[in-house]
This record gives structure tokens, C-alpha cells and sequence, in this order.
């Protein structure tokens, strides 16, 4: 046989594979489903290896589900709209549409290069009207069902980007995901879904998600955020109107000094008194672009002022200032607070700022009034009328029953959770299927209209409003419903709602009548296993549960929840030069190794040296397709499942993967040398030896553990282990002639198949098999092999170890004290003394006291 040659073989199965349509999804087939997904991927041009490392867990995943026996569903598309082809447009004056498939038609070629189990026919590009057709219909399910909504508010603005963003797509600094430019706030009218409407059903469901991460479940938690409490209004002096609080703690009812709107609230201006107009309207301005992040922010100082107006506490008839202040949010509960200083942290700052006085009506045990900060933990109800002595967490219910007697509040739950801000000012994105009317108002396009596609024609600038708005062509149209001239939208929708019905559609990705067919997704869903990153962990997870949700109350699944299991694999780090007095990053090419250290080969400088994410900024960044084209997909393959468990982070290590080239290399020539030396007939002996009992031994070892590992947390490093053991057992004992051997050669292949599928493949035919191993059994584990038939025995004489012997792992405690006592070992130490005890431990030893 010749030398491992791995690109050369890989590319020939790669092709033999697409000829026989070996990964095409079975259709009609009574086995048991699998659908096994990886987040898809942005058409950025190039395949890094955070993508290789994604792809790579779930195909072993599906190539290993469809040797157990069942149909897997293997896919993969493309989440083709967004900003980067635009901007390529603008400064390459490419159109978006072309630079994003040349894009797809690159980095599909590099995914293919890794031998990657997917069916191409199921391919889908958000971007292409046959996709977004089906987007813009489901849009208009949701409108339907009212939803769709556009309303004016203050929105997040990209001034980068040149758009807003959900809630969702900034971080807790207040930046852009995308850009990290800071975000503003702006005054805009814009769609938004109403995810608030199933916020209880997204947060209790979470307790079905078993089979996620703890931390995921925990985040969506806390993005949706819930909180149980009440709704109390203040009547304001000289007016018929209340100020509505919402309040988690109306046990401190007693304790409130002051109530603040929210500089935005529609009450402002009415409570305002003449005097203080001019400097609450200078305020207002003031504080209109500041960010959330900012206004909310514990460390920041609040900044509020009078009002002048005054409101009554309902509790006690005082009377109590009415301001505004940054920290209040009009989007959040009723966009007014009761101000408590003595047990709110925000509140404590606010008013010693601000001179308001501080009235205690909760204490700890310890009877404690006075006050450095704020007392925010439960305690006893004083200063509070009769709810005096009550513990506060039955104050709660105490004070929200009087308030709802006495007809000035109730309880109320509120969610953090804000509805989807998915309209974007932006081209690249599929255009939302409404048309203004002058007399109707917002018309849906009609289904027969559907798609709306995107007009070729547009010039970008990066500036202004949507190049689509500037297309009067493209905007003027007649009312579907009357017929009188309107006009279209010009927004296009977030790109989050392209990828979060894309799993659905691969169920029927070719369907041009419907989005796809109840009975193939019903028979698909949910994802049986989805892997991506954990960047995702509330935007893209939270927007396809809802989005599920929502379809299934249109009645198109029957499911409740998209992704039943859910991997988020760790980071794919490389190691990173800096110069710690620059900060600057090194590329590895400028650095020179001498004595244990790293220099900058042009300055001499000493370099820090550590591992850290990938990224072109750091030059710690390792191309796949060198590696592919140094080594093979199989070595990169098993180098990326070996070193580091799924959902860690993997140190990229060249040694590493000439490791694993080698421990290939290896296999090769084993499977070459039992070839070569293998007995026209294997004979079936009567009996097995010692040596081919262990090798059988070995061999189901390996079944059970490596099946172990792939069916449960998905250990791939330690299955990659169980293979190198093997191999070395069938190094050690070669027993050629032995049908235990050709057992032994056989397994190893199928069990490494899923992990390095090409060398598997053509050693599988070198040994003279005909059809693909891909489509062989997984192996079963026989226990009888497990069994051990002798053990080792360790002789103590009085405590201390003298020999050990081999015997029958069945010999019960008097045979193995008889065996000892007529051992070699035994005999010589006790010579000539009495034995006065023997102490047997079965399995282990046994010791002969002597005296
Ligand atoms: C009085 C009070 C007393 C409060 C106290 C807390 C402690 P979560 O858990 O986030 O729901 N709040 C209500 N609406 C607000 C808004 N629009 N902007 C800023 N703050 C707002 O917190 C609810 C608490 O946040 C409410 O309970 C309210 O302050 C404040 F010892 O009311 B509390
Ligand atoms: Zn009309």
C-alpha cells in the first residue's frame, strides 16, 4: 500500500460522496430522526476557525447518528443580508448581491474541503428572493395577527451603521454589536414585533430546555426579566390626573419622599408650574440623546430636577414634590417611580444629591435607623401606620391589599423584556411587504405580490436615508386596496428575523408554494441538536423561540420550542505576541525565540506571550485552509475534537496537530501491515488466547466508551483517546491470522469514521470492502468481551506486599486463600512460622498473619 496521502484521498471522497448522494436527507423511511444543525454562517468570504471548530462538532454528530441507525437531517445555508455588503458596495462599488454570492460560492468550496456530511440540496440563502419571499409572508402572519406595530419612540441609534437596533444588539456599555460605535437615542417612528406578548410563555418554557446550558437559560431569564409587584397611583394636587408608579417594593410605601417621572412622560409638562418651565425644558433637552446604558448606570450621578408640581402620598395624605430624572425610563413599567432614598440604592444617591429627605420604614433585626447607604434586604415595618411590626415580605401583600381595596392600586408583573425594534434604514435586508395609503393607511402587500424584491438600480452613499427611500420609482405605487397612488416602506427588516425561521425551512428549503409543508416540519422538529456560539445566547436564541411560538399559533408546527439540545462551543484562541509598554500586537513572523523569550525581532523589545480569540487585529489568527492544505480536513478534524472538550476554549498548538497527523499516519500503517500479512482464510479458533482475549477486550472497551461519549455530553477528546488506545492494542498484539484482528482493524475504522471520515473510508475499501463505512452499523458493545477471566492477586505476609499471582477472576474467598497459601511466594515467607489469621479481600489481596 502506498503512503497517506490526505488531500489527494479527501478530495476523492469528497466527490465519490456528492456522486452517490450519500449525505442527500432520506425521505420516506421508517427510521427514527435526527436533525443536527450548526448556526449558519455569515457570507463573510472566508472560513475561519471558529466556523471549522462549529461545523466540525456537528457533523461528528451527524455522522455518527446516522451510523447508529437513524435519518439525520444535516443542513446548511447562508445568513446572507446585514451591513458588510453594503459597505463593500459603497467602498468597492460592487453590488451587494453579487459580492455576497461570490462570497457563498467561496466559502461553501472551503466547507466542502472539510468533508462535511451536508445536504447541499436543502442549501438556503436568506438573501435570495425564493428565501425572503417567506420571510415577508411570515411578517405578514405576524401582522395579522396584530403582531406587527409600528409606534414612535425613543429608539437606539447606530450613528455608524446609519440605523437603529433592538434592545437585543447592545451591549451593556451602550454600544452597537456591529459597529461598537456608542449608541444615541432618537425619536423615530418604527416597526416592532411584539415579543412582550409571550414573555411569561418564553420564561417558563425555559424549564423544558433541559438540554441547554444552565448559563443560557439563566441569560434569557434575566434579559426577559420579571418582576412581581405593584401598580400604585399618586393623585397630584390641583389635578384630576394620577401619576401611576410601578414598584417591586410596596412595603416602603411609608417611606416615600418624592415621585419622578420620566423626562418623556406625557404628565411632565401638565405638572410642571410656570416658574420652573423654562429649566425642565432645558433639562429635557439636555438628557434627550443621552443612552439608556447611561441614564441606568448605578455609577453614574443621577441628574433630576423640581417640577414644582406636587403629588399625595395615598397612604398618608402627604404631600411630596413631583420631579423628573434621567434614571427613570419612560419605556419601563408606567415610566414613573415612587422615589424611596432610605431603601432604593439609586434612590439613597439621588437624594442626597438632591437634598430630599431620607425616611426610614424598614429595619433589620439589629433595630438600626441610621443610615450610610441605602437598607435595600427585608426587615421590620416601622414608621408605616398600621403595618407597623409586620415583616416586609408580608408587607408586600398587606400594602397591595389595602391599596386595591381602597381603589388607588393592585398588583401588577412587569417584564424588562421590550418588544422587537426590527425595522433598519439600511438596503441589504428583505424590504417589509406593507404600502402606505393616504386613505387605507398600512396595507399588506398581497400574497400574489410577494416577493417584494430589492430594486438593482440604487446608488450608496453610507449617509441619509435608505438608498431604497431615494428610489421614487421603486417607492410610488397604487393601494392594493384602492387603488390611489401610495407609497411603499422603505425600511428593511433586522436581519435577526431572516435567521430565525431558516431551521424551519430546511424541513422543505425547496418548496415554492408555502414556507414548508406541516407534515415535513413536524416530522423534522424540533433541531434534535444545535450547535453555534454563545454570543447568541439571548439574540438569535430568544427571536427563534419567539418566532417558533408564534407559528405555531398560526397553526404551521406543532412545536413549542425550537432546539431541544443545545451546544455553545468555546472559543478557537491562537497565541498572541504583545509588547506590554506599546500594547501593541506582534504577528508571529516578527518575533525571534531565544533563551525562553520572545522578541520583537525589529526592537529587541521582550514580548508577553498568551492565548486569546482569534482575530486579524491580534495576527493570532491560523488560516484553515493552510492547515487543510498542510495536513488534511481529517488531521484538523481530530486536532480540533481532541484537544479541548466542545464547550471550552481550544488553544490552537501546530505540535498538537502533528500529533494527530501522526496518530493518522499510524493508523494507516496498521491497517497496511495487517493487509499485507493477512491469511487468505481467517480460521475461528476453539478458543481464544490470552492475548486475542484482551485484544477483544480492548476492542469493546472502546465501543462502550467512545459510544458513552458521543451519546452524552459529547466528549470528543476522550473518544479521540479511546481510538489512540486501541490502536496501540492492536499494535501490540498482531495476531493477524486471528479473526479477532480483522474485528479489531474493522472497528477501529468505524469508530473513527465520524471523526476523520476519509482516511476511514479508504482503508475501509483497501481491506476489500465494497460499500461506503458511512453507511455501516456503529458497533455493539458484547459484554461477555468486557469480562475479565484472571486476575492479579497481591500476597501480604503481616501487612507487607511480597508477590503477586494470577488467578480466576470467579475463585471465591476460600479458593482464593487456598491458591495463596499454595503460591511460590507464600510458601517461601512463611516457612517454618504459624499462620494465625489469613485476610482475604476479594479481587484484591489476601494476608497471612504469621506469629
Ligand atoms: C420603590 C422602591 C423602593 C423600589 C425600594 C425599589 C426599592 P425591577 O426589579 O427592575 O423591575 N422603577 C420602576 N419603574 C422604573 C423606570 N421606568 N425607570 C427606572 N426605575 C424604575 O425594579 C423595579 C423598581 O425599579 C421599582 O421599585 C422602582 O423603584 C424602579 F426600596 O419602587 B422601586
Ligand atoms: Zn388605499
Amino acid at each position: 500500500m502506498e503512503q497517506y496521502q490526505a488531500t489527494e484521498i479527501e478530495r476523492k471522497w469528497q466527490k465519490t460522496w456528492r456522486e452517490m448522494g450519500l449525505d442527500t436527507t432520506p425521505e420516506n423511511s421508517d427510521k427514527p430522526k435526527f436533525y443536527a444543525l450548526s448556526m449558519f454562517p455569515y457570507p463573510s468570504g472566508n472560513l475561519h476557525m471558529g466556523h471549522v471548530r462549529n461545523y466540525v462538532i456537528t457533523d461528528v454528530i451527524a455522522r455518527f447518528k446516522r451510523l447508529q441507525g437513524y435519518r439525520v437531517l444535516h443542513p446548511m445555508g447562508w445568513d446572507a443580508f446585514g451591513l458588510p455588503a453594503e459597505n463593500a458596495a459603497i467602498e468597492r462599488g460592487i453590488p451587494p448581491a453579487k459580492w455576497t454570492y461570490q462570497n457563498i460560492a467561496q466559502m461553501k468550496g472551503q466547507l466542502q474541503q472539510l468533508g462535511l456530511s451536508i445536504d447541499w440540496d436543502r442549501e438556503v440563502a436568506t438573501c435570495s428572493p425564493d428565501y425572503y419571499r417567506w420571510t415577508q409572508w411570515l411578517f405578514l402572519q405576524f401582522f395579522d395577527a396584530g403582531l406587527a406595530y409600528q409606534k414612535e419612540a425613543a429608539v437606539n441609534w447606530d450613528p455608524i451603521d446609519q440605523t437603529v437596533l433592538a434592545n437585543e444588539q447592545v451591549d451593556s456599555e451602550g454600544k452597537s454589536w456591529r459597529s461598537g460605535a456608542k449608541v444615541e437615542r432618537k425619536l423615530l417612528r418604527q416597526w416592532f414585533l411584539k415579543i412582550t406578548d409571550y414573555a411569561e410563555q418564553l420564561l417558563n418554557d425555559l424549564d423544558k430546555l433541559t438540554g441547554w446550558p444552565e448559563k443560557v437559560r439563566r441569560m434569557q431569564a434575566n434579559w426577559i426579566g420579571k418582576s412581581i409587584g405593584a401598580y400604585l397611583e399618586f393623585p397630584i394636587v390641583g389635578s384630576e390626573e394620577k401619576i401611576a408608579v410601578f414598584t417591586t417594593r410596596p412595603d416602603t410605601v411609608y417611606g416615600v419622599t418624592y415621585v419622578v417621572l420620566a423626562p418623556e412622560h406625557p404628565l411632565t409638562p401638565k405638572v410642571t408650574t410656570s416658574d420652573r418651565k423654562a429649566d425642565v425644558e432645558a433639562f429635557i433637552q439636555e438628557i434627550a440623546a443621552e443612552s439608556e446604558v447611561d441614564r441606568t448606570a448605578e455609577d453614574k450621578p443621577k441628574r433630576g430636577i423640581k417640577t414644582g408640581g406636587i403629588a399625595l402620598n395615598p397612604f398618608t395624605g402627604e404631600e411630596i414634590p413631583i420631579l423628573i430624572a434621567d434614571y427613570v425610563l419612560y419605556e419601563y413599567g408606567t415610566g414613573a417611580v415612587m422615589g424611596v432614598p432610605a431603601h432604593d440604592t439609586r434612590d439613597f444617591k439621588f437624594a442626597r444629591e438632591n437634598n430630599l429627605p431620607i425616611k426610614v420604614v424598614i429595619v433589620p433585626e439589629s433595630g438600626e435607623t441610621e443610615l450610610t447607604e441605602a437598607y435595600t434586604d427585608p426587615g421590620t415595618m416601622i414608621n408605616s401606620a398600621q403595618f407597623n411590626g409586620l415583616h416586609s415580605v408580608e408587607g408586600k401583600t398587606a400594602i397591595i391589599d389595602h391599596a386595591t381595596e381602597q381603589g388607588y392600586g393592585r398588583a401588577r408583573i412587569q417584564y424588562r423584556l421590550r418588544d422587537w425594534l426590527i425595522s433598519r434604514q439600511r438596503y441589504w435586508g428583505c424590504p417589509i411587504p406593507v404600502i402606505h395609503c393616504p386613505s387605507c393607511g398600512t396595507v399588506p402587500v398581497p400574497e400574489k405580490d410577494l416577493p417584494v424584491t430589492l430594486p438593482e438600480d440604487v446608488e450608496f452613499s453610507g449617509r441619509g436615508a435608505s438608498p431604497l427611500a431615494k428610489l421614487d420609482h421603486w417607492v410610488n405605487v397604487s393601494c392594493p386596496s384602492c387603488g390611489e397612488p401610495a407609497k411603499r416602506e422603505t425600511d428593511t427588516m433586522d436581519t435577526f428575523i431572516d435567521s430565525s425561521w431558516y431551521f424551519l425551512r430546511y424541513t422543505d428549503a425547496r418548496n415554492e408554494n408555502i414556507p414548508f409543508q406541516l407534515d415535513k416540519v413536524n416530522d423534522w422538529m424540533t433541531v434534535d441538536q444545535y450547535v453555534g456560539g454563545v454570543e447568541h445566547a439571548i439574540l438569535h436564541l430568544l427571536y427563534s423561540r419567539f418566532f417558533t411560538k408564534v407559528v405555531r399559533d398560526r397553526g404551521l408546527v406543532s412545536v413549542d420550542e425550537p432546539f431541544t439540545r443545545l451546544l455553545t462551543q468555546g472559543m478557537v484562541q491562537g497565541l498572541t505576541y504583545k509588547n506590554p509598554k506599546t500594547g501593541k500586537y506582534v504577528p508571529a513572523d516578527n518575533v525571534v525565540h531565544e533563551n525562553d523569550r520572545y522578541r520583537d525581532r525589529d526592537t529587541g523589545e521582550v514580548l508577553e506571550f498568551f492565548f486569546e480569540k482569534m482575530s486579524k487585529s491580534k495576527y493570532n489568527g491560523v488560516d484553515p485552509l493552510k492547515v487543510l492544505d498542510k495536513y488534511g480536513a481529517d488531521t484538523a478534524r481530530m486536532f480540533i475534537l481532541f484537544t479541548a472538550p466542545p464547550e471550552k476554549d481550544l488553544q490552537w498548538d501546530d505540535a498538537g496537530v502533528d500529533g494527530q497527523f501522526r496518530f493518522l499516519n499510524r493508523v494507516w500503517r496498521l491497517v497496511a501491515e495487517y493487509i499485507e500479512n493477512k491469511p487468505a482464510k481467517v480460521k475461528t479458533p476453539e478458543t481464544l488466547s490470552k492475548g486475542e482475549k484482551d485484544l477483544r477486550r480492548a476492542i469493546h472497551t472502546a465501543i462502550k466508551e467512545i459510544s458513552a461519549d458521543l451519546e452524552g455530553d459529547y466528549q470528543f477528546n476522550t473518544a479521540v483517546s479511546e481510538l489512540m488506545k486501541l490502536s496501540n492494542a492492536l499494535g501490540d498484539e498482531k495476531c493477524f491470522a486471528s479473526p479477532v484482528y480483522k474485528e479489531g482493524i474493522e472497528t477501529l475504522l468505524i469508530l473513527l469514521a465520524p471523526f476523520a471520515p476519509h482516511i476511514a473510508e479508504e482503508l475501509w475499501h483497501e481491506l476489500g470492502n465494497t460499500g461506503s463505512i458511512h453507511l455501516q452499523s456503529w458497533p455493539k458493545v458484547d459484554a461477555k468481551a468486557l469480562e475479565v477471566d484472571e486476575i492479579t492477586l497481591v500476597i501480604q505476609i503481616s501487612g507487607k506486599t511480597r508477590g503477586t499471582i494470577q488467578v480466576p477472576a470467579n475463585a471465591d474467598k476460600s479458593q482464593l486463600e487456598t491458591l495463596a497459601r499454595e503460591s511460590e511466594i507464600a510458601k517461601r515467607y512463611i516457612e517454618g512460622k504459624e499462620i494465625k489469621k489469613a485476610i482475604v479481600v476479594p479481587g484484591k489481596l489476601v494476608n497471612f498473619v504469621v506469629g
